[in-house]
C-alpha cells in the first residue's frame, strides 16, 4: 500500500479528522486527501464522514489492509488472485526490489518444491518475502527454517498447537498446516535476494486439499483474522531474520521430528533412524543405530516408535 495511504489510516485510527486537519498534517492538497479517502473505501475500509470529520470505522480482514498496522518494514504487494506470489517476488527481485511481502487470497499456479502443486483456493495466506540477507548461499536453508518458526509462532497465538516436521512443514497432530518454499539467486559467498514463501490453510475446507494429510485453522476450530496472522507471521520472520541466532533454538523448541523415527529421502538415498538434533545451518542429524548421519535436504516423513 502507498505509504501516504498508510499515513492517512493512521491518523484515521487516533479519531476523528477533518478533511483540511488531514491534509495539513500530511502535507498534501485536500483533492489528494479526497482521493486517498475513497481508495480505502474502495480497497473494503469503512471511512464514514460525520460532523467530526472522517473516522475510521472498520478494517477489512484481508487485502491491502495488510500494510495497515504491519510493525515489520515490508511493502505488501496484493492480489485478490495471482499464479504463485514466489513467482511474482522473484520477478520484483529482477526489477531489483528488496522488503517487499507479496499477499495472495488465492493462487491459480501455486507450487511446493521440486515442481510439486500446492493447492491454494481463496481463503488461504499465501505470502511470499522478497529479502537481501547478505549472506552465503549455503545459510539459505536458515531462512526456511525462519520461515518455519515465524508461521508457528503465528499460529499458536491462534491457539492452535502447530509444530515443525523438518524441514519446512507446519503440523497440527500429523497434519499438513503450512508448507515453506525458498527460493534464491546469487553467488557462492553471498545471496543476492532470496524469497521465502509460505502458504497456510487457513478460511479452507480440507476436503478440498489434494491429500487427507492436510488440515486448515478452519478445521481446528478457529476463526482467525487472516491480516492479524498475516501481520504476526511477516513480523516474526523479520525479527529471526535480524537475528540470525535465535533461529536454530527456537526451531528446536517448536520442532516435532526431534526424537522421532523418521525416514528421509534425498533424491539418491534413503536414511531410516532417530532424528536427535539440528545443525547450522538447517541440516538433520539422523542416528541409524550405527552411525550418525547429517542431512542437508530431503524429504522427511515421522515414523511410528521402533
Ligand atoms: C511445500 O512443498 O510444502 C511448499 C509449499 C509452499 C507454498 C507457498 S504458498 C506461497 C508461495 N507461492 C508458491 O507458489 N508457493 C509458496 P512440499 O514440501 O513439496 O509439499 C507439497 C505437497 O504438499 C504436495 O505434493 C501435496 O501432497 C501437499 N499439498 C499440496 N497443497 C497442500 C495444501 N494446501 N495443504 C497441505 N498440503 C498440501
Amino acid at each position: 500500500m502507498q505509504e501516504t495511504r498508510i499515513r492517512v489510516l493512521k491518523r484515521l485510527a487516533e479519531g476523528p479528522v477533518s478533511g483540511p486537519a488531514l491534509a495539513d498534517r500530511l502535507d498534501i492538497s485536500r483533492a489528494a486527501v479526497w482521493k486517498h479517502v475513497e481508495a480505502l473505501r474502495e480497497a473494503g475500509f469503512e471511512i464514514p464522514s460525520g460532523d467530526d470529520g472522517y473516522e475510521l470505522g472498520s478494517v477489512p480482514e484481508f487485502g491491502p489492509a495488510v500494510a495497515f498496522g504491519l510493525e515489520a518494514p515490508f511493502d505488501v504487494v496484493y492480489h485478490d488472485s495471482i499464479d504463485s506470489t514466489n513467482r511474482r517476488a522473484r520477478e520484483l527481485a529482477a526489477e531489483g526490489r528488496s522488503n517487499v511481502a507479496v499477499v495472495a487470497d488465492e493462487q491459480t499456479g501455486g507450487r511446493g518444491r521440486l515442481d510439486r502443486t500446492w493447492a491454494s483456493p481463496s481463503g488461504g495466506v499465501w505470502l511470499s518475502t522478497l529479502v537481501r540477507p547478505g549472506v552465503p548461499a549455503a545459510h539459505a536453508p536458515l531462512y526456511t527454517l525462519a520461515a518455519a518458526v515465524a508461521t508457528t509462532r503465528a499460529v499458536r497465538e491462534t491457539g492452535v498447537e502447530a509444530g515443525i516436521k523438518w524441514p519446512n512443514d507446519v503440523l497440527v497432530d500429523g497434519r499438513k498446516l503450512a508448507g515453506i518454499l525458498t527460493e534464491m539467486e546469487g553467488e557462492a559467498d553471498r545471496v543476492a535476494w532470496l524469497v521465502a514463501g509460505v502458504g497456510v490453510n487457513v478460511d479452507i475446507d480440507p476436503a478440498g486439499l489434494p491429500t487427507e494429510d492436510a488440515t486448515s485453522l478452519r478445521a481446528e476450530g478457529v476463526d482467525v483474522d487472516r491480516r492479524l496472522l498475516t501481520q504476526r507471521l511477516l513480523e516474526g520472520f523479520h525479527a529471526l531474520h535480524e537475528s540470525h541466532e535465535t533461529i536454530l533454538p527456537a526451531w528446536r523448541e517448536y520442532a516435532d521430528t526431534l526424537g522421532r523415527r523418521v525416514r528421509v529421502e534425498t533424491g539418491n538415498r534413503t536414511i531410516e533412524g532417530e532424528a536427535t538434533g539440528i545443525e547450522f545451518p538447517g541440516a538433520l542429524r539422523v542416528d541409524t543405530g550405527g552411525t550418525v548421519e547429517t542431512v542437508a535436504a530431503g524429504d522427511c516423513e515421522h515414523l511410528r516408535p521402533a
